[in-house]
């Protein structure tokens, strides 16, 4: 695998160059490029085969492709995987082509697509592409369509995408350890027409989760619900990349759950409609606005809005949990407890020691405390105006008139017109 990373790096850092792995001299199997960084990377206009209005995948990238014929041939190597959570924190997961979750692919209806698939996990694989209408033998359940993928094996799917919209890949083989440890990616076909469903910007990402043990680096797989690092694409903020917009935007986000619990996901400041999910498009006459979208395990969502408002908008799972990274479970409410008699006492003792949580736990947003090695802090991001007080499944929708159209950098923080912000009462 070290002999693989090799490859040159776009400047945003993330990879767009290829190399050409060895074993395949044969030129039978197409080029597997590999991922080095979880930056964002920009949308990949296609170079080949039909044009579309490619995606942006939060902290992701989309997979290049060869054209074999009238055939895209694309390759996914599922290996080991070092991926960066937030600055601070590195997770051992399972990925595909150097990142976890693996790269997004890009489809357009109609496209003939041959998916080389190598195995470089320790234990076999498979995988099925979730909501995709193929034949049986395509469908990549292990036992039932297909025998298992053995480590060191490469196996070729070839199917039509029938249709456009927004799937997901990801094994169905030891399912549970294999998603535990961030096996999975999304797929976008986009429409043959390029001007149906016109949208400005196009975003996608995965939210699965992980049991990682502050202080340790590969994540505990028997873990059914009781996670503790809640991602949007295997980070957490403020590891995940902004949503910059340029104001006026029509805006698509297309969200998956691979989690083992649903997600309700809330934006600020704007109303949305669910246009689309995993079985298709939802027909204007049935859509109706929102402002949260519950997510439940194994569905897709797709939300558009009109990005009228300029701002720095907050962008979250409303589960409060899942807004905080690692945390001990065995954690005491201690509200309304008065500890200062004791505090006093012990202070005596261990001149730094603090009482935490009498007031709530705001404080800890701010608290510069002794972590562990590889650890996050609970409550992170830093705010113009202060802490956020939040980690996990949140972002920023950034909403700019001046963002250029095309331009996907972080514009930096929102600064209110005079008088339109809230303020102290001075009486
Ligand atoms: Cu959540």
């Amino acid at each position: 695998m070290v002999s693989r990373r090799g490859f040159l790096t776009s400047a945003a850092g993330a990879l767009v160059s290829a190399g050409v792995v060895a074993r395949n001299a044969a030129a039978q199997i197409p080029e597997a490029p590999l991922a080095e960084s979880p930056a964002t990377a920009p949308p990949a206009v296609p170079s080949s085969g039909q044009p579309f209005q490619p995606v942006v995948t939060l902290n992701g990238w989309s997979l290049p492709w060869r054209m074999n014929g009238d055939v895209k041939e694309f390759h996914l190597v599922a290996q080991p995987v070092q991926r960066e959570i937030a600055p601070g924190m590195t997770a051992h997961l399972w990925g595909y082509n150097g990142q976890a979750p693996g790269p997004t692919i890009e489809c357009v209806e109609g496209d003939r697509v041959r998916l080389f698939v190598s195995n470089e996990l320790p234990e076999y694989t498979s995988i099925h592409w979730h909501g995709v209408r193929l034949p049986h033998g395509m469908d990549g359940v292990t036992g039932l369509t297909q025998p298992p993928i053995q480590p060191g094996e490469t196996w070729v799917y070839e199917f039509e995408m029938q249709h456009a919209g927004t799937f997901m890949y990801h094994p169905h083989a030891d399912d549970m350890v294999q998603m535990a440890m961030g096996l999975m990616g999304s797929i976008v076909v986009h429409p043959r027409d390029a001007t149906e469903r016109a949208v400005d910007r196009d975003f996608v990402f995965l939210m699965s989760a992980y049991d990682i043990e502050p202080g340790s680096y590969t994540p505990r797989v028997h873990t059914h619900t009781d996670f503790n690092l809640w991602t949007w694409n295997s980070r957490v903020f403020p590891g995940i990349a902004p949503l910059a917009v340029r104001q006026g935007d029509r805006v698509r986000v297309r969200i998956g759950n691979l989690t083992m619990t649903n997600h309700p996901i809330h934006l600020h400041g704007h109303s949305f409609e669910v246009t689309g999910t995993d079985g298709g498009w939802v027909p204007p006459t049935a859509r109706w606005p929102e402002a949260t979208i519950d997510v439940g395990v194994g569905q897709m969502r797709v939300i558009e809005f009109v990005a009228d408002e300029p701002g720095d908008w907050a962008f979250h799972c409303h589960k409060t949990h899942h807004t905080m990274n690692a945390m001990g479970h065995e954690v005491m409410t201690s509200i309304g407890v008065d500890f200062e008699e004791a505090a006093e006492k012990l202070r005596r003792l261990i001149p730094q020691y603090m009482v935490m949580g009498d007031r709530g736990m705001a404080e800890m947003a701010s608290m510069q405390m002794e972590l562990p090695e590889n650890t996050l802090p609970m409550m992170t991001g830093e705010g113009p105006y202060g802490p956020i007080g939040m980690g996990g499944m949140f972002t920023v929708v950034k909403v700019r008139a001046d963002q250029p159209p095309g331009d996907y950098n972080d514009p930096g923080w929102y600064e209110p017109p005079p008088g339109s912000m809230a303020y102290r009462s001075e009486s």
